[in-house]
């Protein structure tokens, strides 16, 4: 581990600590998977290939559009960010790249930027630009709209703000960018509905065209906030034309939260897949809207849905030789816990998704689905979703130099209190931005 943030044996003492019980249930359930036929080690080891990127923006206390209460040790800026996120990966070690936001994530030193997280062993996932919050000095708003207002101005100042991310995102050796806008209406009337999506289209034309040969652009939809009654991108049906209209390095990503309550997000996913265009993931959780609740902290079945998906997508693309890695990165906002301790619970709820769809017998789920046996076919995902995964996930992080217990370790390392002592609060330290 490069320069760990966390005392290196303060984490073995803790692993020593865990040892004896890690081992018993690891056996039990390695002697329990033996009998279906399935090789606990395999499964361990696929378990260390997974990562999902941590966004920038979630290490600091969220807020909601009512008010945000300041956590303690709050990042201040990219660098002390950049710190939380490899608390993060040195415990979970599942989280090797972070996905930046600008301007939010601004620096005049992409360079020493890139340097530190070097240092830290983490990469830099997707680029995330901004063109739903008017910044301090700016020439022209974005109330009315950004890469679709009617304003020339705007809509030009919108795809230079995207072309800026590029080039930023170019010098850390992040390989996509992910446009979320708000654009959309609050009355029936306000705007051309048709008319508004052409000109987003004719923005993303300029913004696809600054696109490096190893690029993608991802484009995110969502049904609605900060525009109540249409919004421009507001379905994965949009999101797909418009990626289809842009050419291949366009693709669509899923925030898990985008969606009305109810619906079938995990079908979303493998339609996108099926057409070739599913760039990636924001994964949360909700109850109600965007919620951006902790990963797996609602309704765990869904996340294990949309593996299963993932897996079956991934078979395709092995046995027809082709490319299939989405890129998966958290998306969330946190108000009432430490959100170090949030985003490592939520790296791991991914990644127990994950494992647990690797355990689906995919050929005897095919069988059952072509005799019709409904209830066996059923049962085949409930039997992978039922089973507790927990100690496979923690022997790879041990492996991985990780902690047995992530939020166990990092409450006994006391790194909450020493961020506290070295980021005193801001006077008035206003909101990271609503996410
Ligand atoms: C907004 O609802 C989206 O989820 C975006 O991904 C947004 O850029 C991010 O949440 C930060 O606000
Ligand atoms: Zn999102
Ligand atoms: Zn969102
Ligand atoms: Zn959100």
């Amino acid at each position: 581990i490069k320069n760990p943030v966390i005392d290196t044996n303060l984490v073995a003492e803790h692993n020593a600590q865990q040892q004896a019980d890690l081992q018993a249930d690891y056996e039990a359930l390695g002697g329990m998977l033996a009998r279906r036929g399935v090789d606990i080690e395999k499964l361990t080891a696929l378990a260390g290939t997974f990562a999902v990127a941590v966004p920038s923006w979630g290490a600091g206390t969220g807020g909601t559009r009512f008010a945000r209460f300041a956590g303690r040790g709050e990042p201040r800026n990219v660098f002390e960010k950049m710190e939380d996120c490899a608390v993060i990966n040195q415990l979970t070690r599942a989280t090797p790249a972070v996905s930046l936001h600008f301007p939010w994530d601004r620096t005049d030193d992409p360079a020493a930027l890139k340097e530190i997280a070097d240092g830290y062993g983490l990469g830099f996932d997707a680029v995330n630009s901004n063109t739903f919050q008017d910044q301090q000095g700016q020439d022209h708003t974005y109330k009315y709209g950004s890469l679709s207002a009617q304003s020339g101005a705007a809509r030009a100042q919108a795809v230079q703000h995207n072309i800026d991310c590029i080039e930023l995102g170019q010098k850390l050796g992040s390989k996509a960018l992910t446009v979320w806008v708000g654009d959309g209406a609050n009355f029936p009337g306000q705007n051309n509905l048709r008319g508004s999506l052409e000109r987003y289209l004719d923005s993303m034309r300029d913004i696809y065209g600054a696109l490096p040969a190893d690029w993608n652009v991802f484009i995110e939809h969502k049904l609605f906030e900060p525009a109540f009654y249409a919004t421009v991108i507001a379905d994965w049906g949009t999101s797909f034309a418009a990626a289809t209209e842009l050419g291949p390095k366009a693709k669509c990503l899923v925030d898990l939260g985008h969606h009305a309550p109810n619906t079938n997000i995990e079908m979303i996913v493998a339609r996108l897949a099926q057409f070739g265009k599913l760039g990636g993931f924001h994964f949360n959780d909700s109850k109600y809207g965007d919620d951006d609740l902790d990963s797996g902290s609602i309704n765990p079945f869904q996340l294990f849905l949309v593996f299963n998906e993932l897996a079956d997508a991934a078979e395709r693309a092995k046995s027809g030789a082709t490319d299939f890695n989405p890129a998966y990165m958290l998306d969330q906002s946190h108000n009432v816990t430490d959100p170090i301790e949030s985003l490592m619970s939520s790296a791991v709820e991914v990644q127990r998704a994950f494992v647990q769809a690797a355990l689906v017998d995919r050929n005897a789920l095919r069988a059952f689905q072509e005799s019709n046996d409904v209830l066996n076919a059923a049962q085949t995902l409930k039997k992978a979703y039922r089973t507790d995964v927990s100690a496979i996930l923690a022997m790879a992080r041990v492996r991985a130099g990780g902690a047995a217990d992530p939020v166990a370790a990092y409450r006994s390392s006391g790194y909450r209190d020493s961020a506290a002592e070295r980021r005193p609060a801001k006077a008035g330290a206003s909101s990271s931005g609503i996410v």
